[in-house]
């Protein structure tokens, strides 16, 4: 569908940059936090680990006067469990509230809104030992973290994000550093934690709703188009099972309170399903969220499997390997490779935004998109990176074309706001507007320097969007 005309982006539209607490906090024992399972994973070689990330702990006062330089209106960030129950539940630390109290502060000084990511992969150590998600009283463990949020920052913050990703924790743990490696049948047991995860999300929901009515609160899973390979009806149908089994199942329980059917019979094929206790489902179709929240940076494309091909469910967040007899990851001819070897698709961004909306009919934000990349520090102080601005723009005129399609898109938090350290490519993988100066092994000086982006940035939010060259 061509537009004669965009339809300009909503007056008070949220443009703003994402982070999480441990790529980009550092201060990983300091203050009394306690270890999450980031701390305590194996880090690939050659990477640096989460120890001083981009020392925003120290920094933020500096990072967040930046990001009111780029004229943000909005900054989503994560909140470390850890530092607010160093052992998960039992005492808060005093001192992890204090820190986000000012955080927050320093935000709102600057009227910028803040969205807060209630737990982004950093699950308290303390609970994996005792189990971690698959122990259903990590359930009442992330109630209780939920309650002192909201009890200690719901006077200052009305956007809430339940969990990060939970689909790339159930898909591709292994390559981000969740998954407990001392896990029997580890596929059956993701798929209760994830069961685990959607009741404790739906609890937090109707918590937040019950505690703070002025508040939103919704899902942010990481939610991507799926192409087939061909127009061969079982290439279609693969897609569609992988569309089932990668997006739907999470946001069908969200908005839904129920299982995906075919979603559910993979399960069951798999022997996978399960256990549901009673008055799971009542919790589940009881809660309902006020917003979408997804992250987008490629589409992916799927083929047949006959079933037989020497593969496994891995991969990472964008490099679909497959599953035998329900579908194989293919490459898309038309679609271009990052460094990194994820595909860039702005279209995909917007049919994925159509998609969404078109299933839930819920207002939508951005939470995540962006290119990674590895940026040269030129003489000067100098980050040309053009190649990301080029990467944003062609994103955010998708987004407009969505609009215009009459998606109701509420905001735009690329991923990320400033250099951090990357999932599992350390911190070389940059994201940032803002460049941090350090190496993997080498922490220099860790000043702030402001890319070509950043500027670019800057003038798109004071155009609203409408200034992207
Ligand atoms: C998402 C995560 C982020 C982030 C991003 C980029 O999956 O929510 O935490 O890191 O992807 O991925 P990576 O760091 O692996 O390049």
């Amino acid at each position: 569908m061509k537009h004669e005309q965009r339809k300009p982006f909503p007056k008070d539209f949220l443009w703003g940059g994402s982070t999480s607490a441990y790529q980009v906090e550092g201060a990983w024992n300091e203050d009394g936090k306690g270890p999450s399972v980031i701390d305590m994973a194996k880090y690939p070689e050659g990477t640096t680990d989460f120890k001083v990330a981009s020392d925003h702990y120290h920094r933020y006062k500096e990072d967040i006067a930046l990001f009111a330089e780029m004229g943000f209106k909005a900054y989503r960030f994560s909140i470390a469990w850890t530092r607010i129950y160093p052992n998960g539940d039992g005492e808060v630390n005093r001192k992890g509230i204090e820190f986000y109290n000012n955080l927050i502060n320093e935000i709102r000084k600057h009227g910028i809104e803040p969205i807060v990511t209630i737990y982004h992969f950093d699950l308290p150590f303390a609970l994996q030992e005792k189990g971690g998600w698959s122990n259903r009283e990590t359930i009442d463990a992330y109630e209780n973290y939920c309650r002192t949020l909201f009890e200690h920052f719901g006077d200052r913050v009305k956007y809430w994000l339940t969990i990060n990703e939970q689909n790339m924790m159930i898909l591709h743990g292994e390559a981000i550093g969740t998954v407990d490696p001392n896990l029997k049948n580890p596929k059956k047991a993701l798929y209760q934690q994830n069961h685990h995860m959607l009741v404790a999300q739906a609890k937090a929901m109707a918590l937040c709703h019950q505690m703070l009515p002025d508040a939103k609160i919704g899902p942010a899973p990481n939610i991507v188009t799926i192409y087939p390979a061909s127009s061969k009806p079982e290439d279609v149908l693969a897609a569609n099972n992988y569309a089932a089994i990668r997006n739907w199942l999470y946001l069908d329980m969200a908005v839904y309170g129920r299982y995906n059917n075919i979603a559910w019979t993979y399960l069951e094929q798999k022997g996978y399903t399960p256990t549901i206790l009673e008055g799971d489902m009542e919790i589940l179709q009881n809660a309902k969220p006020d917003f979408i929240a997804f992250n987008y940076y490629t589409s992916q494309t799927v083929a047949a499997s006959d079933g037989k091909e020497d593969v496994n469910h891995t991969g990472d967040q964008h490099i679909t390997v497959g599953e035998p007899g329900v579908y194989k990851g293919a490459s898309n001819p038309h679609l271009k490779k990052n460094e990194f070897g994820w595909e860039i698709d702005p279209v995909g961004f917007r049919t994925t935004l159509r998609e969404i909306y078109d299933r839930y009919h819920l207002p939508l934000i951005v939470t995540e998109n962006g290119l990674g990349a590895i940026d040269q520090l030129e003489e000067g102080d100098v980050i040309n990176d053009t190649y990301r601005i080029e990467f944003l723009r062609n994103h955010i005129e998708q987004m407009q074309l969505a609009i215009s399609d009459g998606v109701e898109v509420f905001g735009f938090c690329p991923w990320s706001a400033i250099d951090l350290v990357s999932t599992h490519q350390g911190i070389s993988k940059r994201y940032g507007f803002i460049y941090v100066n350090r190496d993997e092994f080498d922490l220099k000086d860790l000043r702030r320097i402001r890319k070509q982006s950043f500027y670019w940035y800057k003038q798109v939010i004071s155009s609203n969007g409408a200034n992207l060259d």
